[in-house]
C-alpha cells in the first residue's frame, strides 16, 4: 500500500487533504502535527478513526523529527501544509515565520534527500508571492514582489523547491496557490471572521439580543477566493504528473473584502447598507435596515497591515489545460455554506 505524509493536518488544507484522500485512494495516510498541551482535532473527526490513517509527531522546526518520520515511514507522498500561515502577524515574528515556512521546508527536502528520494514532495506557495502585483491576472511568469515577512519566506521556500528539483532530480513542486477558504478556516482569517460574525448577529437578532459589530481593517483589498475541498484535488494532481512542475491555483475571479461581508449577511436574511459617519475617524460602517439601525461592521485601524496586498487575481489557465484541473464551487456557494455551517453551529 503507497504511503503520504501530510502535515498541517488540524488545519484546513491539511485537514481536507486527509479527508480527499481517505475517501478516494487507497493509501495509508500518516497525520502529522506538532507536540501541543492541548491539540484542536476539530477538522479531523471525520477521519480520526479511519483504518488507513495514522497520527505522528513531528515539527517543521526540528529536523530531527522530519528526519525520523522520512526514514521509518518511507512515504511515496510528502504533502507539507505546516506552516505558519497568518500573514498579519508575520511582521511580529519574522524569524518564526522563515524558520517554519522556509527552512521547515528545506528540512522536509533534506530529509526526503537523504532517505528516501524517490518520495514526492508538494510544498504551499502562495498567492503573497505576487504581492505587489505588476499586472493582472497573474501567472508563473509574475514576478516576486512579497509584501510581507510571509509572502517572503514563501518566494524562499519557492526557490528552495527548484534547486532540490533542479540539484537531485527530485520530484518537489512548489503549488502557488491563492486564498481558498472553507468551514475548517481559522477564525482569524478575513472570510471566517466575517461568517462566524454574522452568526452570532444572526442569533442576537433573532433573541432580541444587543450585540456588537464586527471589527474589520481595509475592506478594499480584492482577493481571488476559492473553496480548499477544490484546491487539494488540484494538489493531488500537481503530485502525479509524469514531471514535476509548479502550478498556480485560483478561481480567475476577485472580489473586495467589501463584497464578501454583503453576499455573507445577505445568506444570513440581514439586509444592510454602508455609510459614511461624519466626525468618525474611520467613517465606513454598514448597517442594519437604516441609518438608525444597529451598526454591524465597524472598521478598525488596528487590522491594518504595515504593508498590504491590494489585488490578487489568478490565471488557473495552465493547471486547467495540462493537469485537468477544475474548480467546482462558486464565489456564492462558498459564501453560503460557510455562513449556513456558522449560523447552524452558533445555535446548537
Ligand atoms: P492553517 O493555518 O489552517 O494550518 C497550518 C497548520 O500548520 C496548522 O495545523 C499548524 O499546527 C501547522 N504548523 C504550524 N507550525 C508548525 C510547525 N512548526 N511544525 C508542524 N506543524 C506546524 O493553514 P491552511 O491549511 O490554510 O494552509 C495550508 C498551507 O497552505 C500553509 O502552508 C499556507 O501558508 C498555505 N497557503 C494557504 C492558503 C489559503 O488560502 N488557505 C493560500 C496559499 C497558501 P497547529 O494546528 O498546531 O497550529
Ligand atoms: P490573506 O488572508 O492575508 O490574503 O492570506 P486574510 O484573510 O488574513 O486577509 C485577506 C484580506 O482581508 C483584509 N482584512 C482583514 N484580514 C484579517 N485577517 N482580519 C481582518 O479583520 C481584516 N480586515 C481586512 C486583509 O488586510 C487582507 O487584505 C491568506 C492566508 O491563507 C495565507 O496563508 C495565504 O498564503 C494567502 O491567503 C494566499
Amino acid at each position: 500500500m503507497k504511503k503520504v505524509i501530510v502535515t498541517g493536518i488540524l488545519g484546513q488544507d491539511g485537514s481536507n487533504m486527509c479527508e480527499y484522500l481517505l475517501r478516494n485512494e487507497d493509501y495509508k495516510v500518516y497525520g502529522m502535527i506538532r507536540r501541543a498541551a492541548n491539540p484542536n482535532f476539530v477538522n479531523c473527526h471525520s477521519f480520526l478513526q479511519d483504518e488507513n490513517f495514522q497520527l505522528v509527531y513531528g515539527d517543521l522546526t526540528d529536523e530531527t523529527s522530519l528526519d525520523k518520520l522520512v526514514k521509518e515511514i518511507q512515504p511515496d507522498y510528502f504533502i507539507n501544509f505546516a506552516a505558519n500561515s497568518f500573514v498579519g502577524i508575520s511582521w511580529d515574528m519574522p524569524l518564526h515565520v522563515f524558520d517554519v515556512n522556509a527552512s521547515g521546508v528545506i528540512r522536509c527536502l533534506e530529509a526526503i534527500k537523504k532517505y528516501q528520494p524517490k518520495c514526492r514532495f508538494y510544498s504551499a506557495g502562495s498567492s503573497e508571492e505576487f504581492g505587489d502585483v505588476a499586472y493582472s491576472p497573474q501567472d508563473m511568469n509574475h514576478p516576486m514582489r512579497p509584501r510581507s515577512p510571509y509572502g517572503a519566506s514563501k518566494c524562499a521556500a519557492r526557490h528552495a523547491v527548484k534547486v532540490y528539483r533542479d540539484s537531485y532530480e527530485m520530484y518537489a513542486v512548489h503549488g502557488t496557490l491563492f486564498n481558498h477558504e472553507g468551514t475548517k478556516r481559522g477564525q482569524e482569517f478575513v472570510t471566517r471572521k466575517i461568517t462566524k460574525g454574522v452568526a452570532r448577529i444572526h442569533k442576537a437578532l433573532k433573541n432580541n439580543e444587543s450585540f456588537k459589530p464586527i471589527q474589520l481593517g481595509n475592506i478594499y483589498s480584492k482577493r481571488d477566493w476559492s473553496d480548499s475541498r477544490d484546491f487539494v484535488k488540484g494538489v493531488w494532481l500537481m503530485l502525479n504528473q509524469p514531471q514535476p512542475k509548479d502550478y498556480l491555483l485560483a478561481s480567475g475571479e476577485t472580489h473586495t473584502i467589501k463584497e464578501f461581508v454583503e453576499k455573507a449577511f445577505k445568506y444570513a436574511d440581514i439586509s444592510g447598507s454602508w455609510a459614511e459617519v461624519e466626525g468618525d475617524e474611520l467613517a465606513t460602517k454598514f448597517y442594519n435596515n437604516s441609518e438608525e439601525g444597529e451598526t454591524l461592521i465597524k472598521i478598525n485601524k488596528d487590522f491594518y497591515r504595515p504593508a498590504e496586498v491590494e489585488l490578487l487575481l489568478g490565471d488557473p489557465s495552465e493547471a486547467l489545460k495540462e493537469i485537468g484541473w477544475k474548480t467546482e464551487i462558486s464565489f456564492d456557494n462558498l459564501v453560503k455554506s460557510m455562513v449556513q455551517f456558522d449560523i447552524k453551529n452558533c445555535e446548537t
